[in-house]
């Protein structure tokens, strides 16, 4: 689809979308001109490990979890670090929609100068990336062209109950609580298996039990079939190959 390729190609050339990673931009640089010491725009700069998942059911969507992908490694800042098998997925909340593809990535992202910050300058910018790739407003767990979930950022706990200043969200949205890790991530096989080909021995704050552990208990639950790996990440070529 012509978006994806728009996206794609921003993503490979130029960066990704106009506004996305602002907040990391702002983190960076106002810290080193407005004279704020070295060590402490180089602890701003830290990175960690955060782990994001993908879903799409609207379009070509393995195309665009691809280029969301792609995408997501040019991110300001951001280290690609891993990502997980393509799946074919059974819709979960509302049911008469196509199936999905879900995917997950690991990244390691600015830290920001606090969990709850950079956090959200992530949360920014996947918002960002979803609405380049023609994301519109829908009914809640609806089809969607590209959703982007942040499932875990480092070892953070987080609800923030309003946006930072200066820093907006989908409008209407803006009082949304940012839950990390995600809220429903634990409850769904369609998380968990991407999430458990990249760190299955992760236990993430507030779990009590690993990824790995929570996947095979979610699919005792929704069965082998609601879940089916269909490709794996070809690294050179930057895009799915059929498993
Ligand atoms: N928000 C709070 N915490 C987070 C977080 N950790 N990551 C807020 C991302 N967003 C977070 O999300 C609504 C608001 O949640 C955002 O404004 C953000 O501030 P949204 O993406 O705009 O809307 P949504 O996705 O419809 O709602 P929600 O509750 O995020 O749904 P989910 O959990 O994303 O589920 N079935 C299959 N098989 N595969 C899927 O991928 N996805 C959904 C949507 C339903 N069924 C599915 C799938
Ligand atoms: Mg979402």
């Amino acid at each position: 689809m012509a978006f994806v390729a728009r996206a794609a190609a921003k993503a490979a050339s130029s960066g990704p979308a106009p506004g996305v990673g602002t907040a990391w931009r702002m983190m960076a640089t106002t810290r080193l001109t407005t004279g704020v010491c070295a060590a402490e725009a180089k602890r701003a700069m830290r990175r960690v490990r955060a782990y994001v998942g993908l879903g799409s059911n609207l379009g070509d969507s393995a195309a665009t979890l691809a280029a969301a992908v792609r995408a997501l490694g040019a991110l300001p800042g951001v280290r690609p670090r891993g990502v997980s098998r393509l799946y074919a997925t059974r819709p979960v909340g509302v049911n008469d929609q196509p199936d999905f593809r879900n995917a997950a990535v690991a990244l390691d992202v600015p830290a920001g100068p606090d969990p709850a910050t950079g956090a959200i300058a992530l949360l920014v910018a996947l918002k960002g990336l979803e609405r380049a790739f023609g994301r519109r407003t829908r009914r809640r767990w609806g089809p969607r062209e590209l959703d982007l979930d942040l499932l875990v950022f480092g070892r953070a706990r987080l609800a923030v109950e309003r946006l930072l200043e200066g820093v907006s969200l989908d409008p209407g949205k803006a009082d949304t609580l940012l839950v990390v890790p995600h809220r429903d991530a634990a409850e769904r096989l369609f998380v968990l298996d991407p999430l458990a080909d990249l760190a299955p021995g992760l236990v993430p704050p507030g779990w009590g039990h690993t990824v790995a552990w929570a996947r095979r208990r979610r699919e005792a639950i929704e069965g082998p079939d609601a879940v089916r790996p269909i490709a794996t990440w070809d690294a050179d070529e930057r895009s799915w190959a059929p498993a």
